[in-house]
């Protein structure tokens, strides 16, 4: 059923405990951990619990919970203190666009400079 957990995807069992992350916040609705393989000094995910393969399908289906992930982002940016020099959201969508991990997630991306257009 659409949203509900997946067997086999890496995000959802970060969300139930069963693969460690380190998590840097939490809601009823949502899950922040820092990237494994950070590409800035702040390289965080923001996810929601439910799981869709993408934004573009979360959007469609679950939209407050979209906003719930803007609004956690910008507490991400806040608690990193990375907010005054600017920080970067990106949602990969489609693995044309480098999108690996097939669980919507929200790139939150800060502390150093960055550069338009990105790779
Ligand atoms: P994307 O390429 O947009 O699908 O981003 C997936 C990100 O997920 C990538 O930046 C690396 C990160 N990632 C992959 N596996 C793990 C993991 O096991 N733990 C954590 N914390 N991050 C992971």
């Amino acid at each position: 059923m659409a949203g509900e957990p997946q067997a086999d995807c890496l995000f959802c069992k970060i969300v139930a405990g069963e693969v460690p992350a380190t998590i840097v916040r939490e809601t009823d609705t949502t899950v922040a951990f820092r990237d494994i393989n950070p590409q800035a000094p702040t390289h965080v995910l923001v996810i929601p619990k439910v799981h869709y393969p993408d934004a573009a399908s979360l959007a469609a289906a679950e939209p407050q919970v979209l906003a719930d992930i803007l609004r956690e982002s910008r507490e991400v940016a806040a608690e990193d203190k990375v907010e005054d020099r600017g920080y970067r959201v990106v949602f990969n969508t489609g693995a044309g666009a480098g999108q690996t991990v097939f669980h919507a997630h929200l790139h939150v991306l800060g502390g150093r400079g960055l550069q338009w257009p990105p790779g």
